[in-house]
């Protein structure tokens, strides 16, 4: 595949981004990214950014004609090949919560479902729109009873490890879902099926596809590309 998110193309946005994550790795030790994992200008911007977040506030919908055509939508694994869900595949949710569950698919379609058509933005530049639905990130929590200090969740996948951590607020965002469901059908391998996180909130790279694990955590870990230096928070 590529070696950034989303391909070759060098955008200002991530020249811009690079910068703050190159100080941000300078000032702490990458290597153990489950402790002091961000750097003092990561954690300037974080909380900056962070405060400057309102947890209301809903993302535009797109008009039906917006969406991207069939086929067109970009598709993106960091595995050499297309990542196929193990057989009995299920969700683990865990961290600190009152009952940790493994749930099948079957199981989450009993959970209240969200619908929303939105556009996608990747830090590499393109954008495209799809209509998305699942569970939201906060029924989820709600399910397994998570812990109010759990102000951070992490998701992590089947795809070469790649994995992302979120700040509480954009994760329990109305628009923050565990997708099991695309353009009106089941959710295409090639987008990470059986299950992926999808949001309005945050840029692609944020949102874990093939998803394996759910984790209620209260620090914030890495991610795939996050511990290659981009941005942490990455909010639209
Ligand atoms: N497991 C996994 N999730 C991932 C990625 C990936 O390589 N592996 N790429 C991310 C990036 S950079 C983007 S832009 C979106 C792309 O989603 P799509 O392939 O459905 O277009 O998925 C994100 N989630
Ligand atoms: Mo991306």
């Amino acid at each position: 595949m590529s070696d950034t998110p989303g391909g070759r193309i060098l955008t200002r946005r991530k020249l811009l981004l690079g910068t703050t994550a190159a100080a941000a790795l300078g000032a702490c030790d990458s290597s153990r990214p489950h402790q002091g994992f961000l750097g003092t200008m990561e954690r300037f911007n974080l909380r900056f950014q962070a405060a400057l977040f309102d947890p209301e506030r809903l993302a535009p919908e797109e008009p039906e004609e917006a969406l991207t055509r069939p086929g067109a939508f970009p598709q993106y694994f960091v595995s050499s090949e297309m990542p196929r869900a193990p057989a009995g595949w299920a969700l683990k949710v865990g961290g600190l919560v009152k009952q940790p569950r493994v749930l099948s698919l079957d199981d989450l379609y009993l959970l209240p479902r969200t619908d929303y058509r939105i556009r996608h933005h990747c830090v590499e530049g393109w954008s495209a729109v799809a209509a998305w639905h699942g569970v939201r990130v906060s029924e989820l929590a709600k399910l397994v009873g998570a812990d109010p200090r759990a102000r951070f969740v992490e998701f992590r996948s089947f795809d070469s490890g790649y994995y992302s951590s979120w700040d509480g607020p954009s994760a329990f965002h109305p628009q923050t879902i565990l997708a099991y469901g695309m353009n009106g059908g089941p959710l295409p391998p090639e987008h990470g099926a059986p299950l992926r996180l999808y949001s309005a909130v945050k840029l692609g790279y944020k949102m874990v596809k093939y998803l394996t694990e759910v984790n209620f955590l209260p620090e914030p870990t890495g991610g795939y590309w996050e511990d290659r230096g981009y941005e942490w928070f990455a909010g639209v």
